[in-house]
């Protein structure tokens, strides 16, 4: 057809190249000779939006026609963690190779343009990240979607390393502009907040409800494309920013207070100015509730304005709606649709309800009790009075059942309460997502059965229909084809492309894992990859390692649970084994660490402290020569695509029962590297995909934690009884490793003598020896070589493909809709 013509022609090299000068002399203004590399990237990008548009503006053109039985999944995050989109987009358009041609004819290089685009670090972790991946995924899969989230000025902090201890740095996202948004001012919503409530009650006996706010924000939305691979669906990331209704007070103004006019739009402001990190040990958190609500409030008033334009009642809104809670963050949306609803619409509370319960899922991401979120009766009442009655009347409704079918069990009421009567009074969060839902899920097996079992046993209890796992998954799109073309290039020559849009066919490989000369391929892949990225930390660090080496990576954010000390640990003892006996036979490593500790975590910080001041002895001591080599690299959000394709072990090692899933452990089996890891998370699940032979386990399980601890642990025990071990504790506590301080890391050692919450000492033993055995297995190369095929080729699986697939069937009820390109 013509337009077919058109979009081939638009995507030739030389209109591209075209496109590429008129876009910098038009939005950029300037002319090549004073451009910088900068202002080619902007050109680019506009050039690569440009080419997406009619593809998005389509898709957003039949979303808003769907007739009735087709429904939009609406997910609600307060973080999405998107990274960078220009190579994401040449990738899914199917452009990469005419791009990098057309740049290159224009006398530049693609990577060097790619690697000025900011990251938009609208996340903490996995969490805002297993978003985007399921963003990705349902355009891919040309599901009808849009995700809701706010617009942060100030993202994620950057991490910088000084002497060894972590620094935050503001992250000026925005600072050079965004040519991947656009700015929707004429569908902006108002967003109240504070004041009190009215009522009365009306002829028919219906009490009716007014809330008198005391300050209104606006909400503006900037829409952000999200492409399918090599498909027509371009879905919207719709993220809010806060702006005062008026940007002056004129009565204010008119008085001569200046600065007091001014003030209202610097408050208004405030609310989408940072992202808070995930950090339990932050006091003053109003304007984190702000955010919530402001999300919450936003997304709904936009899908019901949306659904109530294309001709549908309030009462078809779940059928034209499933909207997703991204764990608690934003589940005041729960009682803003039934405010919105009963309030606003004038519905009656028994619909309202009913329509509020069939309309939102929710998604479980904590397991740590002290995690889970919950607010101060006092702080909601006097940021949402509203809200509080609401909460009020839903929880009176709530008990009265519950005492009326389940007797009055005392215990058990007060745990089922949405309000937290035990001290200060406070609104359980995740109370009110599994009562104001219809469907709570865990993310991977054992994650699901603890919550089943103990979280959130209660309701479990109550309502077992509701509950059910969706393993996490990771988008291969990003997390293999972008960041390892060479491994890409190789799978796709044996079996062909379609794994990129169903990796179970991965398991095609299988037949190769024996393949001399393709196993020979596969080693040189990931020998090519560990190179290039010794290069960068050569570059970056000025540290010398041996691609030849086994790299040993764990990348994640630092906790007391994820373990990285355990790590250390394994790596001192190595040390030490070198220090009594330098002519000891020792597999050559390089250990790599990154990742950010929340600001306020103090132990954290000292774990990334302790991780820079063993790597300084062991770099610089002559007996370790280029033995063993530890590395820490800063910043991990802009690095991380690198260091997957490179690892060749992956360090999973949490306190069994603690993570969640991980989704890191997934990205790294993907790309070829064996896990060393505990009985937990995910980690369960790959080891049953990939098989127990070709997956390297420690370790207690929950169950063992669990019983250890209900018998009284005791981590003396272990220190007295176990040699090595002490040696080893002792060297730190010494301060060996700290200019002979002895007191630097007494607080890490103190916790691990006294309490070792997460278990270090009785998995200590049980890890070394699995490292040895990993060492051993390292040197035989053909079989390592074999189980990273078999890794590859086995972990289908935690595709989020498959994950969003099991979410549309089971809980959303979604089905794809193909978008035609109008002419
Ligand atoms: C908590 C808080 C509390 C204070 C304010 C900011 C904030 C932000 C986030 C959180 C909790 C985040 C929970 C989370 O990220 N869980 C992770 O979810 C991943 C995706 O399911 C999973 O792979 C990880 O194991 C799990 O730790």
């Amino acid at each position: 057809t013509s337009s077919d013509n058109d979009n081939q022609q638009q995507v030739s090299i030389e209109n591209l190249r075209h496109s590429l000068a008129d876009n910098l002399f038009y939005i950029t203004g300037k002319y090549t000779e004073i451009a910088t590399l900068n202002d080619f990237y902007l050109a680019l990008a506009y050039t690569v939006r440009d080419r997406l548009l009619p593809r998005w503006l389509n898709t957003v053109r039949t979303v808003t026609q769907l007739s009735d039985n087709t429904k939009v999944v609406s997910c609600l995050s307060s973080e999405f963690m998107v990274g960078p989109h220009l190579v994401n987009h040449l990738i899914n358009l199917g452009i990469y190779d005419q791009v990098r041609q057309a740049v290159e004819e224009s006398g530049l290089d693609l990577q060097k343009l790619a690697e000025q685009e900011p990251e938009p670090g609208l996340g903490n972790g996995s969490l805002g990240r297993l978003a985007a991946c399921y963003m990705d995924s349902l355009s891919t899969l040309e599901i009808p979607a849009i995700g809701y989230g706010i617009r942060y000025e100030f993202g994620t902090f950057k991490q910088q390393i000084r002497d060894g201890w972590q620094v935050e740095i503001t992250d000026k996202w925005l600072q050079k502009g965004n040519p991947w948004e656009i700015v929707r001012p004429e569908s902006a919503v108002e967003v109240k907040f504070g004041g009190y409530t009215e009522g009365y009650t009306d002829e028919e006996g219906n009490y009716q409800a007014t809330w008198v706010p005391h300050q209104v924000v606006k909400g503006i939305p900037y829409d952000t494309p999200i492409s399918g691979y090599k498909v027509n669906t371009v879905n919207t990331l719709r993220l809010w920013k806060a702006e005062a209704p008026e940007s002056f007070n004129f009565q204010a103004f008119n008085l001569g207070d200046y600065y007091g006019a001014v003030d209202q739009k610097v408050v208004s402001e405030n609310i989408t100015k940072v992202l808070y990190p995930n950090d339990e040990h932050i006091p003053g958190r109003q304007l984190r509730l702000e955010q919530q609500f402001f999300l919450a409030s936003c997304a709904l008033q936009d899908m019901i304005r949306w659904h109530l334009k294309s001709g549908g009642n309030l009462e078809t809104f779940p059928d034209k709606f499933a909207v997703q809670l991204n764990d608690t963050h934003p589940a005041i949306a729960i009682v803003e649709l039934m405010r919105l609803l009963m309030d606003e619409h004038h519905i009656q509370w028994h619909d309202a309800w009913e329509i509020t319960q069939k309309t939102f899922s929710y998604t479980n991401h904590t397991l740590l009790p002290e995690a889970l979120e919950k607010w101060p009766v006092n702080l909601l009442g006097r940021l949402l009075p509203r809200h509080l009655e609401i909460i009020y009347e839903i929880n009176r409704r709530f008990l009265e059942e519950v005492r009326n079918s389940n007797g009055r069990d005392g215990h058990k009421i007060a745990r089922l309460s949405l309000i937290d009567e035990t001290g200060e009074r406070y609104i359980r969060m995740a109370n009110l997502a599994c009562l104001g839902s219809h469907s709570i899920n865990g993310v991977a097996e054992l994650h699901t059965e603890l919550l089943t079992k103990d979280t959130l046993g209660d309701f479990y209890e109550l309502f077992p229909h509701k509950f059910s796992n969706k393993t996490n998954g990771v988008t291969p799109r990003r997390w293999l084809v972008q960041n390892n073309p060479g491994m890409t290039k190789l799978i796709s020559e044996k079996i062909g492309e379609h794994w990129i849009t169903h990796l179970d066919d991965l398991r095609q490989l299988e037949g190769f894992a024996d393949d001399g000369d393709f196993r020979y391929r596969w080693g040189q892949v990931k020998l090519d990859l560990k190179r290039s990225l010794a290069g960068h930390i050569q570059q970056r660090l000025g540290v010398t390692v041996n691609p030849e080496s086994l790299f040993d990576v764990q990348v994640k954010p630092i906790h007391e649970y994820k373990r990285q000390h355990l790590n250390i640990l394994h790596i001192v003892t190595l040390y030490h084994r070198i220090k009594q006996d330098p002519t000891v036979n020792i597999t050559p490593r390089t250990f790599i660490f990154a990742g950010k500790a929340a600001p306020g975590y103090f132990m954290a910080k000292l774990m990334i402290k302790l991780i820079h001041s063993v790597a300084e002895v062991i770099n610089h001591d002559p007996d370790v020569g280029d033995r063993l080599k530890v590395v820490f690299l800063p910043d991990y959000n802009v690095l991380c695509q690198i260091l997957y394709p490179a690892a060749d072990l992956s360090e999973q090692i949490s306190t069994a029962g603690k993570e969640v899933s991980g989704t890191g452990n997934m990205k790294f089996c993907l790309n070829g590297a064996l896990t060393i890891g505990t009985w937990d998370a995910a980690n369960i699940e790959i080891c049953q995909e990939v098989g127990q032979e070709n997956f390297f386990r420690f370790g207690l399980t929950a169950d063992e934690v669990y019983q250890r601890k209900a018998e009284g642990y005791n981590p003396w025990d272990y220190y007295y009884g176990n040699s090595q071990l002490k040696e080893i504790i002792d060297l730190i506590g010494s301060g060996h490793f700290a200019d002979e301080d002895s007191t630097l890391f007494q607080p890490l050692i103190d916790s691990l003598l006294h309490q070792d919450q997460y278990m270090l000492f009785a998995d200590y033993q049980s890890y070394l020896d699995c490292q040895d055995s990993i060492s051993r297995v390292w040197c035989d190369r053909d079989r390592w070589l074999k189980m990273s095929i078999l890794n590859t080729a086995r972990c289908g699986k935690f595709s989020s493909d498959r994950a969003i697939r099991e979410y549309c069937d089971q809980i959303w009820h979604s089905s794809p809709v193909s978008i035609q390109l109008a002419d």
